[in-house]
């Protein structure tokens, strides 16, 4: 087992950050399809299943073909739901700026905890990059952003998660070694991505994703905790700890060796 010190944490945004997508995301793809005169609608039972896609542009590609096969496509149908995206994202930025989007438990004490370590974070996420920076500068501070050595968002790579692809990019980009870094995810789409890298992996699921399978993940919890708020323990061994910390993190850090991928 090659053994390497932890240098990186690669965060994950939606469902990891903060709880995105029910009241962020969701609301306003419908809030975009109303303002377009579309009479579609994604509850919440609706939106489950959809986000087993990854990427606005490409759910809706697959909500049109799934739901709406007799949509009068136009002709560019992909710079129609680029357009379309366009008008969500705007919609969802509004969201993120009002604060209605928290950070959850544990995210801001760790990432302070980490960056005062001075292990590298970056950000590995689907999402489009305005959505990240605005959600760090909403809930973090404009200084916040310097933290980050990375914001790996978006078409910045073909494929989306559950394709490695952002994760090989973020790795190109940070001069590191998956055997280095270790992932923060909420999703199966997720943890594939990740661990399709080479990368060590732990989960913080949510009620989205609660009953995805997360095969390999190091932890899986409910949440990263705060000291008088615990995590629940659904997978891996958080040797009786509350709450997880760099101490933690280091103690839990088994690279993925070449043997185990
Ligand atoms: C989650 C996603 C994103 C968001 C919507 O990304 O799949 O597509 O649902 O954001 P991650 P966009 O969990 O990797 O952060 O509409 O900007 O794609
Ligand atoms: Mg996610």
């Amino acid at each position: 087992m090659q053994h390497s010190t932890l240098k990186a944490l690669l965060w994950d945004v939606d469902g990891t950050l903060a709880d995105t997508e029910e009241d962020g995301h969701r609301v306003a793809i419908n809030r975009a399809f109303a303002e377009t005169g579309l009479n579609w609608y994604w509850d919440s039972e609706l939106y489950r299943e959809l986000l087993r896609v990854t990427g606005g542009k490409e759910r809706i590609k697959h909500y049109i073909e799934r739901y709406q096969p007799v949509f009068d496509a136009p002709p560019d149908l992909d710079g129609w739901i680029a357009d379309l995206h366009r008008l969500k994202t705007r919609h969802y930025l509004e969201i993120v700026q009002s604060g209605q989007l928290p950070l959850r438990p544990g995210v801001k004490r760790l990432l302070t905890e980490a960056h005062q370590a001075g292990l590298i974070l970056a950000i590995v996420t689907t999402t489009s990059p305005e959505n990240v920076t605005t959600l760090l500068r909403q809930q973090l501070g404009e200084s916040a952003l310097d933290w980050f050595a990375l914001i790996a968002a978006g078409d910045c790579v073909p494929h989306k998660k559950p394709a490695p692809d952002i994760y090989h990019y973020a790795l190109a980009q940070l001069h590191l070694s998956p055997q280095q870094c270790l992932a923060i995810e909420d999703s199966e789409n997720g943890i594939l991505a990740a661990q399709g890298a080479g990368i060590a992996t732990l989960i913080t699921h949510n009620e989205y994703t609660r009953d995805h399978a997360f095969p390999g993940a190091l932890l899986q919890l409910n949440h990263l905790g705060e000291p008088g708020q615990p995590f629940q323990v659904f997978g891996g061994n958080a040797y009786g700890a509350g709450w997880v910390d760099v101490g933690l993190l280091q103690r839990l850090f088994t690279p993925i060796s070449d043997e185990r991928l």
